[in-house]
């Protein structure tokens, strides 16, 4: 997951050109660009989609900007007026130069790479709805869930309804297989975890799947912890992603036989390189190799990673094989 990003000196240098991140992923020529750049550098098995979980509020109607060194503003939507003033459905038509990039992408990648697409899990995103930024600002949509439920609930299932939308789009057009990522919910107490993280996505994965039964699904539960194993019971992906703090051996015992596991390379590990680099590499082999696995980061690449850093990852899971 983030592939791309300000590590790459080819990225600075193209998203220098573009004009604000959201240019970036509406222009399919450069989104498609950036999108390739690490696969054409590191002998990755996946390319993830350039674009963000964001484009899904913003394709509700909501205004959607990045401020420069600080990262995702919206106008917040926290009462039922603001989130009356939204659209009942999603605006594909809007969205179409992802779709575009995702049909160029695929064309361009050989037949041995996969495309991942993806989206925000409805809590994620409502997350940054709410609080109109991110970082450490969940508190906002915490408070409306608790004061609130009947408007959050009806946030939540819009988010659904338009992010299976957003899904099912990015599969026709061509991903081989898609991610929603939850990188909020980890923090939610068991219940309201199980009411706004497990249950929609739960039913995320059910109208993709009514519409593409075969649709292969990742999901990130990220920072589950102990409540991996509910969520895995419900939730029907095909893969869950574990965050770098995950307990990797008790993560392979709480999913399903034959399900596969993605994760969980510290980002820091990757930044340090050398020793502990292959470390962290090796440890998440032995504890997570048994069963199917895509081996990848716990969360994003930072932006200070000396790019030969990934080079080593990748060679020493090659190695390994
Ligand atoms: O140039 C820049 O400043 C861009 C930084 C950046 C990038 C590279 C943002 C802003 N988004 C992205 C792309 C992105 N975002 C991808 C494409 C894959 C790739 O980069 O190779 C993906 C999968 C995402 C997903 C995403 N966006 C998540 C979920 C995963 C995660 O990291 O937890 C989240 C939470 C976002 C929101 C977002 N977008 C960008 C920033 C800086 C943030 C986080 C803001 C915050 O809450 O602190």
């Amino acid at each position: 997951m983030r592939q791309a990003g300000r590590y790459l000196p080819e990225y600075r240098e193209l998203r220098a050109r573009a004009g604000g991140f959201l240019d970036l992923c509406y222009t399919p020529d450069l989104a498609t660009e950036v999108t390739l750049q690490p696969i054409r550098r590191f002998d990755l098995d996946a390319a993830i989609l350039f674009s963000d979980i964001l484009v899904v509020p913003h394709a509700l109607g909501q205004h959607v900007g990045f401020v420069e060194g600080e990262g995702p503003r919206l106008e917040p939507v926290s009462s039922r007026a603001e989130f009356g003033r939204l659209r009942g459905e999603i605006d594909l038509e809007m969205l179409s130069p992802v779709y575009e990039t995702v049909r160029r992408v695929r064309a361009e990648l050989t037949p041995d790479k996969a495309l991942i697409g993806f989206c925000g899990a409805p809590y994620t995103v409502a997350t940054y709805m709410v609080a109109g930024r991110g970082g450490d600002e969940q508190a906002p949509a915490r408070l409306l869930a608790y004061r609130d439920p009947d408007t959050f609930a009806e946030l939540i299932e819009r988010l659904v309804e338009a992010s299976a939308a957003h899904l099912l789009a990015q599969l026709e057009s061509g991903a081989d297989a898609v991610q929603i990522f939850d990188s909020w919910s980890g923090d939610l107490p068991p219940d309201e975890f199980t009411r706004w993280s497990t249950e929609p996505i739960k039913a995320l994965c059910e109208r993709v799947r009514a519409k593409a039964p075969d649709a292969k699904i990742l999901a990130f539960p990220r920072g589950a912890g102990a409540k991996l194993a509910g969520f895995a019971r419900e939730v029907p992906a095909n893969a869950f992603g574990l965050a770098t703090s995950e307990d990797l051996r008790a993560a392979r015992a709480a999913v399903p036989a034959g399900v596969a596991l993605q994760g969980a390379v510290d980002p820091l590990a990757l930044m340090a390189g050398g020793a502990p680099l292959d470390r962290a590499v090796d440890r998440v082999i032995e504890e997570l190799g048994e069963g199917p696995l895509v081996v990848n980061l716990g969360h994003g690449v930072r932006q200070h990673t000396p790019p030969e850093h990934v080079a080593q990852l990748v060679a020493r899971v090659r190695r390994s094989r």
